[in-house]
């Protein structure tokens, strides 16, 4: 495989070397990104995973580059991991070292774990790395099942070079773009189309490191030219868009922008056509996922229309199907997305069944999505099989490991957890709880601190309904559909 990141090669020894990525005031250029990865490369050739600590700063960016240098699988860690889920994902993944900003403070189960420093200002030059294998692992990224705890899913290098030049093709992505953003850097999303992705191009990212309307419309009036955001930011900027204040920037800065493009979750029609009606723009949908990376995505050059995430990228081989295996053709007929090509993930780290089960035996990924075709081809995401997914602020959210969560509550004797309808994130988790004690039930506010701190703070209940029983079948399973969903 030719280079995943030539930019880096390409500008390394040049005194003019182009911006690269902005966190706030701290910039590096492409010389000095090549310059402080290829210095950590050097420190972690040879390891066997690496834990990046995947706070929204330059030094992220430069340990994952580094590690991709060394040919170092990295495993992005969210810093606000709680307890239980931060142990999981270690005993799983078993990092040799963690990498982390100077000064960073790294709970206790990072204790046992060899620790290094990023020093973004070091530089070692003329250190040639030789291109590891396309086949071979680049990042294992987390993401949540049904049940049980969140599953690593090994991304290789090819399915990262093929994803984001499907999307180079697709939105006409090149190193003149400067993308705004301010996803969190330890999912797909933000880290891999959002750093990796203008890395590879050779253009540059500027990371809000919180996402505000304010944040975007600066950017956007001074130099940026895209925009990735997940669909509660979107629907927080049409807010915006209506208020007195600053709407006016914002405004002239989403008409301006050369692609706005969501991601993540579903895009609802009416903060499509909020955003269309104020700024004459209409936003971009793409859909992938963690194991797949992107599938489809409306092209630069197409037609968005809300509700739909575009045609199959180039590569990707999709295909919707019936409950009993059969291929539906043509438009309108509703079934399951499956999806083959080089953008996928090689399988689930240490779970060879879960792997086996995601697969057709020929080859095709059971991603879970049910959708429609438009008579042109575009995809249109209908919903998806399991209820016990929830997307909240486009995180992905089994119910079953907030179930098990709230089981461990002492006040807590049964739990069910579904997701509802919401204007702002999309779906938000509810919890269903069977007090232990039904005259002292804990509150709201306490399950909410519980889980968060065992989990993570997006899996937190935000709404708690107490409940004397839970309802339930002749055979004891609980009916969520009952609970509403
Ligand atoms: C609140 N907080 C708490 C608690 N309650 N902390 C501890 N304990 C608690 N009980 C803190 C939070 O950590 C946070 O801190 C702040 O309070 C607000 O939290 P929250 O309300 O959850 O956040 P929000 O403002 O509603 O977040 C909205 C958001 C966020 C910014 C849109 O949901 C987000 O970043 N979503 C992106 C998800 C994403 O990237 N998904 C990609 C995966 P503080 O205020 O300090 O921050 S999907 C993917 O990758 C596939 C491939 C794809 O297709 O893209
Ligand atoms: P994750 O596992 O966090 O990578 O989330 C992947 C899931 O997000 C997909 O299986 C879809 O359900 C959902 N998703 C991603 N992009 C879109 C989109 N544009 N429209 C609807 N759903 C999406």
């Amino acid at each position: 495989m030719t280079s995943l990141l030539p930019a880096l090669h390409e500008t390394s020894d040049r005194t003019d070397s182009p911006e690269a990525v902005r966190f706030g005031e701290h910039t590096l250029t492409y010389a000095e990104l090549a310059g402080a990865s290829a210095a950590l490369a050097a420190r972690i050739a040879g390891a066997g995973r690496v834990a990046v600590w995947a706070t929204p700063t330059a030094g992220t960016v430069v340990a994952v580059v580094a590690a991709l240098r060394a040919g170092v699988p990295a495993v992005p860690l969210n810093p606000r991991t709680g307890a239980r889920e931060l142990a999981h994902i270690l005993a799983d993944s078993s990092p040799s070292l963690v990498l982390a900003g100077a000064g960073e403070e790294l709970p206790a189960a990072l204790d046992g774990v060899e620790r290094l420093d990023v020093d973004t200002a070091a530089r070692a030059w003329g250190t040639g790395f030789a291109e590891p294998p396309a086949e071979s692992p680049a990042l294992v990224v987390y993401t949540s099942g049904t049940t049980g705890p969140p599953k690593g899913a090994v991304l290789p290098r090819r399915a990262i070079a093929a994803s984001l030049d499907a999307l180079q093709d697709a939105w006409r992505w090149t190193g003149d773009d400067v993308l705004v953003h301010a996803l969190p850097l330890f999912h797909v999303h933000g880290l891999v189309l959002g750093i990796l992705g203008p890395l590879r191009r050779g253009g540059s990212v500027r990371h809000l490191g919180r996402f505000s309307p304010e944040g975007v419309a600066r950017e956007l009036l001074s130099g940026a030219t895209m925009l990735f955001g997940v669909p509660t930011m979107y629907h927080r900027l049409a807010g915006a868009l209506d208020g007195p204040d600053g709407a006016g920037e914002l405004r002239k800065a989403l008409a301006g922008a050369r692609l706005l493009v969501s991601g993540s979750a579903a895009l609802p029609v009416h903060d499509h056509e909020r955003i269309a009606a104020a700024t004459g723009r209409r936003v971009v949908e793409r859909y992938g996922m963690t194991e797949t990376l992107m599938n489809t995505g409306v092209r630069a050059d197409g037609v968005p229309r809300a509700g739909t995430v575009g045609p199959p990228l180039a590569g990707v081989e999709l295909r919707l199907v019936e409950e009993d295996g059969g291929v539906l053709e043509g438009a309108g007929a509703l079934g399951e997305i499956q999806v083959r090509g080089p953008n996928l993930f090689t399988g689930y780290l240490n779970r060879p069944d879960a792997t086996a089960a995601a697969f057709t035996e020929d080859g095709f990924f059971r991603t879970g999505d049910m959708a429609t075709l438009d008579p042109d081809g575009y995809v249109r995401i209908v919903g998806r099989k399991a209820t016990d997914l929830i997307k909240s602020g486009g995180y992905k959210i089994g119910a079953g490991e907030i179930e098990n969560a709230l089981l461990e509550h002492p006040g807590v004797r049964e739990a069910a957890v579904t997701g509802e309808p919401d204007p702002d994130l999309g779906e938000r988790i509810v919890a269903w709880v069977v007090p232990a004690d039904a005259g002292s039930p804990p509150g709201e506010r306490e399950l909410a601190d519980h889980v968060a701190g065992l989990l993570a703070p997006h899996k937190r209940p935000r709404v708690v309904r107490l409940l004397d029983a839970l309802p339930r079948n002749d055979l004891g399973k609980i009916m969520k559909r009952a609970l509403g969903v």
